[in-house]
């Protein structure tokens, strides 16, 4: 469908802000003229502003518009144009801008993402009051370079242009053909990128004596290119190719639903610990502990903590259950820990002494005389089968539920099966019951 504003325009009825002589007022000016040729639904154009003078754009169209923090317009964008490609996305952003986001512009030319970026080039940070940026020409004197810049600017177009943009353009706000060259970038599927310079009147064409011709000749004294610099419409966008990908992929297997069908004996919440070693199946006991809690009515959340370095050290597994919704913040106290390796002892030296005197710590030979107020319960691992470290934890799971009365054991060994069962797991449950019962009795 395809809305025509009120006015004719794309233009809402607010007047610019800007200072006599800005080429911002230029800029906006052909870029409704190129709204206007293109005819799309103004709700269907997103205006994506950044943070300067140049931000203040959006706010003078009557279309959908987003705006945020300074040098991130083109992420936004981005994300704008992945969740919805049907949407004509245009990016202002000033010359600053660019610089503080210049990695973003990059990895647009090289997603080659369907936005249009304009960039408002008036080679200085206006809003601020003329500080140099990273088009500053050399020599130039700005709040921030008062004995002139001696930085080399930044070409834009060419960096762009070599990271692969579709459509890239450079030239001024006084160039007759802004308007056409606007209309062809939003009319571009890839990534599209003009380059205006213009002038800055109230800081650098003042502090440079810089004219309209200044900008030609700067232009041209830099060796950078003008006009069309690049027009490659045989490169794929992004967005599109996306999407092209995920539709040759299998569909996302869905959440398997757990119904409950034990009755818990838990009538209050409770928390567990498991404390083991990297590679000792921690959180994967967790999650069917987890599980086996839910097949039996409770509410159940996992939290799990390591070290960065993932293949080494503790493995520390919490577990929040309770008959009702369980919402997990910061660190509940322990009702029990199991303890399953020297590793996680270590990690928990502090929990364990902190301990209330009421809480149960179950824990294997040879790491039981951690000091701790809790009531101590050592689990024999069987002669046989012998346990292997990896079955450690499900084995100690099962003995925690001989011991502790939160829910029928019964509910382990189904959420064991009901995962696929992998080797020796349904084993590690038996011997784990079976340690459970022998410390109890
Ligand atoms: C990360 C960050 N640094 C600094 C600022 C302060 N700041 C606001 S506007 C501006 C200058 C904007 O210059 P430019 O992007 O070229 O836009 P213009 O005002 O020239 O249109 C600066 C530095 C900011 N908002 N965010
Ligand atoms: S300060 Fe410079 S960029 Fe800002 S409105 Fe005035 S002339 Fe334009
Ligand atoms: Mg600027």
């Amino acid at each position: 469908m395809t809305v025509v504003t009120p006015l004719g325009s794309y233009r809402n009825e607010r007047p610019y802000p800007f200072c006599p002589g800005c080429g911002h007022s230029t800029i906006l000016d052909a870029l409704n003229q190129a709204l206007v040729r293109r005819r799309i639904d103004p709700a269907s154009v997103v205006i994506v502003s950044d943070i300067g003078c140049s931000g203040l754009s959006d706010e003078y169209f009557a279309t959908s518009a987003f705006h945020g923090l300074h040098g991130r317009s083109i992420t936004y964008a981005t994300g704008v144009k992945l969740a919805h490609p049907d949407l004509e996305v245009v990016v202002i952003m000033g010359d600053g801008g660019a610089g503080i986001g210049g990695a973003h512009l990059i990895s647009a030319a090289r997603r080659n993402i369907g936005i249009t970026l304009i960039v408002m080039n008036n080679l200085n940070f206006g809003m601020t009051g003329g500080q140099h940026s990273v088009t500053t020409p050399r020599g130039s004197i700005t709040a921030s370079t008062p004995f002139g810049n001696l930085e080399r600017p930044l070409d834009i177009c060419g960096t762009a242009a070599v990271n692969g943009a579709g459509y890239v353009w450079r030239g001024t706000s006084f160039d007759d053909d802004l308007p056409d060259r606007l209309a062809d970038a939003i009319g571009f599927e890839g990534f599209a990128l003009l380059d205006v310079w213009e002038l800055c009147t109230a800081y650098f064409v003042r502090r440079n004596r810089f004219s309209r011709r200044d900008l030609v000749s700067t232009l041209d004294d830099l060796g950078f290119a003008t006009g069309i610099i690049q027009n490659r419409p045989e490169v794929p966008e992004f967005a599109a190719a996306c999407r092209a990908a995920a539709a040759t992929q299998p569909p996302l297997p869905q959440p398997r639903a757990v119904t409950p069908t034990y009755q818990a004996c838990l009538d209050r919440p409770f928390t567990l610990l498991l404390a083991g070693a990297a590679g000792g199946r921690v959180r994967t006991a967790g999650r069917l502990l987890a599980t086996a809690a839910i097949l039996s009515g409770l509410y159940a959340a996992q939290s799990d903590d390591y070290p960065v370095t993932v293949r080494t050290g503790y493995s520390v597994t919490t577990l929040s259950l309770s008959p009702k919704p369980v919402v997990l913040a910061g660190a509940p106290e322990p009702d029990a820990v199991l303890l399953l390796s020297p590793e996680g002892a270590a990690k928990l030296t502090r929990t364990l002494r902190e301990l209330d005197s009421s809480a149960v710590v179950l824990t294997l030979p040879g790491l039981a005389t951690l000091p701790t107020p809790a009531t101590v319960i050592i689990l024999e691992p069987p002669e046989k089968p012998r346990l292997s470290k990896s079955d450690r934890a499900l084995a100690g799971a099962a003995a925690a539920l001989e011991l502790l009365n939160l829910f029928p054991p019964q509910a382990l060994v189904a959420a064991v099966t009901a995962e696929g069962a992998f080797a020796g797991q349904l084993e590690a449950v038996a011997a784990g019951a079976a340690m459970g019962a022998a410390a109890k009795a």
